[in-house]
């Protein structure tokens, strides 16, 4: 008789923890997975599995987490990442990590080995502390011991990843747990809905008309939207208040397409121009972290600044520099006080400002055209950005995943954007190797194709997923921007011997790998090949990856980050 059952229990029917994790989770409208499998969770994903939930099996498990946390952003419910004990659970925890940075929410949910063993450090199978690992690295982590606390459990994970600021939660299995029995209505009594799972933050009256008095008395006004304003699903209303402002604004990398970057008030090809002349900046789900700055420095100007900081979280504020008007609350209750605050007439910003912005903004698209339309071979990132750039403006409602670095800085800045929520990239920390996880969870939570534009570095970080993308049959297009290296291909190791750090193996064929597993491969070595080969695999929506030959010496060292390499005092000899 297993422990805790009294003599009645043997007569009736019962369930067990496997099923108890796997009830909680549907019972909270969670019916996707992402994973490895191995001991302890094997059995249980096979029984998830059976019991409706899609449970995808991954290649490693950073990526299955890379998976989750998108799939988190993308649909405002926690992404499950199903791992392993120890090895299993560190490949998930970078991913984990990089869903907290990144304020996406997510459940790291993990196989463990038993508390006793692995407490008296006894060298159990796959021993290691994980509760005391995650805890620093993730918003909240819980380890549940008794089948009975298993609908308590998954609903403090929920709740914690999506109430107030979204992060990563993880939450720990021992493996007796799933084996644990007890009496099956109690067990179905003991699950949780969670109710409201991440209640509106509603502004306070007195932020909201402080906020409104700032943009009023500006004379150059500029709005920034960040990946949080996306996040937020508050899609109209953030346009409304973006055009009754009659602001220019500037889209963060995932923001863009909130409003489509081809609106005439939007300042992306005027970026250097609206951060240093502005005079007062309303951030909407954006922080003045390095991406901007830390809102001061050369980038921003001499002229003194006002900032408007909309955010759910309250320490935010004044994290870098002072905030004149801070708006805490959730983006959509803080947009609809400000809308409402508005009224029905907003004066327009001075003529001048926007004008401004309007001439830089076309001077710039202007210079960059011709070098868009280029049909170099071997490619450079112009030529060949300029033929992705058409192809998602042809179909607006594909969804764009983008990593590297000449690859990322330049798409990020040549493909232009029209719907919300489609542009995935490496976030925060710039990632490499976030790309395949995201193509595979784009796809799976949304039903749209992907296009998956990656460095080739950057996709040596996931490659290994193109068959999990061929096993699932899933409608992505990986297009390998082949530069044979990091930044570039042409460096030379100046001791003659091993091969520089930052080159690959010249004339690489990735489009091979996939032939391997049953996808469709093309070699592109001109923009025109380019254009036939991501079209043909956009129309038929089967797993496709090109190699795109681009010129190794096209790119630049770090992007447009160079800046950020460190420099000695020491002058070179
Ligand atoms: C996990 C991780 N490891 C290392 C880096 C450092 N890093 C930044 S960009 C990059 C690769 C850039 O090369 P590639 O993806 O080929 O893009 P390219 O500039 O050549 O177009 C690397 C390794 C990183 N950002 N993330
Ligand atoms: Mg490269």
């Amino acid at each position: 008789m297993a422990e805790g059952m009294t003599k009645t229990d043997e007569t009736q029917e019962l369930t067990d923890g496997f099923h108890l994790v796997i009830d909680a989770l549907k019972l909270n409208g969670l019916n996707t997975i992402y994973g490895v499998p191995g001991i302890p969770i094997t059995d249980f994903g096979r029984m998830a599995q059976a019991a409706g939930i899609r449970v995808l099996s991954f290649r490693h498990e950073q990526n299955a987490g890379y998976a989750a946390a998108i799939a988190g952003y993308l649909t405002k419910k926690p992404g499950i990442c199903l791992t392993v004990s120890a090895p299993g659970f560190l490949n998930g925890l970078t991913a984990l990590a990089h869903a907290t940075t990144n304020c996406f929410p997510m459940i790291l949910i993990s196989g463990s080995s038993e508390r006793e063993v692995v407490d008296l450090q006894q060298g159990d199978y796959e021993e290691m502390d994980q509760l005391a690992v995650a805890k620093p690295l993730c918003k909240a982590a819980f380890r549940v011991l008794h089948a009975a606390d298993i609908g308590i459990g998954l609903a403090r994970a929920i709740r914690s990843s999506v109430s107030g600021r979204p992060g990563g939660v993880y939450l720990d299995l021992p493996a007796k747990l799933f084996g644990q029995v007890m009496n099956a209505d109690a067990g179905k009594k003991s699950l949780v809905k969670v109710i409201d799972a991440a209640p509106a933050q509603i502004p306070a009256p007195s932020a909201v008309k402080r906020a409104l008095e700032v943009l009023k008395s500006a004379k150059r006004p500029l709005i920034i939207l960040g990946k949080g304003a996306a996040y937020a699903q508050a899609d109209d209303a953030i346009r409304d208040l973006v055009e009754k402002s009659g602001a220019p604004f500037l889209p963060m990398s995932m923001a863009k397409g909130l409003l489509p970057d081809t609106h005439p008030q939007c300042a992306g090809a005027a970026r250097s121009t609206v951060l240093k002349d502005s005079d007062v900046v309303m951030l909407i789900g954006a922080r003045l972290n390095w991406l901007l700055s830390h809102g001061k420095g050369k980038t921003w100007g001499e002229a003194p600044k006002k900032f408007i900081h909309i955010d759910i979280e309250p320490r935010e504020m004044d994290s870098n520099v002072e905030i004149a008007a801070p708006v805490v609350g959730d983006i959509g209750s803080c947009v609809a006080s400000l809308l409402d605050g508005m009224g029905g007439h907003w004066p327009a910003p001075p003529a001048e400002w926007t004008g401004a912005v309007a001439k830089k903004r076309e001077e710039n698209v202007a210079k960059m055209a011709p070098r868009l339309m280029n049909n170099n071979a071997p490619m450079d990132y112009h030529g060949a950005l300029g033929v992705l750039r058409t192809i998602i403006k042809e179909r607006p409602d594909a969804i764009l995943v983008n990593e590297g670095a000449n690859t990322l800085d330049l798409a990020r800045g040549i493909i232009d954007m029209y719907k919300p929520r489609k542009r995935l990239d490496v976030g925060t920390w710039g990632v490499m190797g976030v790309g395949m996880g995201s193509a595979i969870a784009a796809a799976v939570e949304t039903g749209k194709p992907v296009l998956a534009v990656e460095g080739d570095s950057a996709f040596g970080f996931c490659g290994m997923e193109g068959e999990t993308i061929c096993r699932y049959k899933l409608p992505i297009c990986v297009v390998i921007f082949n530069n044979d290296g990091i930044y570039r291909g042409t460096d030379v190791n100046a001791a003659g011997s091993d091969p520089a750090t930052t080159v690959f193996v010249k004339g690489s064929r990735y489009d091979k790998m996939i032939e391997a597993f049953g996808g469709v491969g093309f070699n592109a070595t001109s923009p025109d090949d380019l254009k036939r080969a991501v079209n043909a695999a956009m129309d038929s929506g089967k797993p496709t990856l090109v190699n795109a030959v681009i010129d190794p010496a096209a790119g630049s060292e770090s992007g447009r980050i160079g800046n950020l390499n460190p420099q000695s005092a020491l002058k070179k000899k």
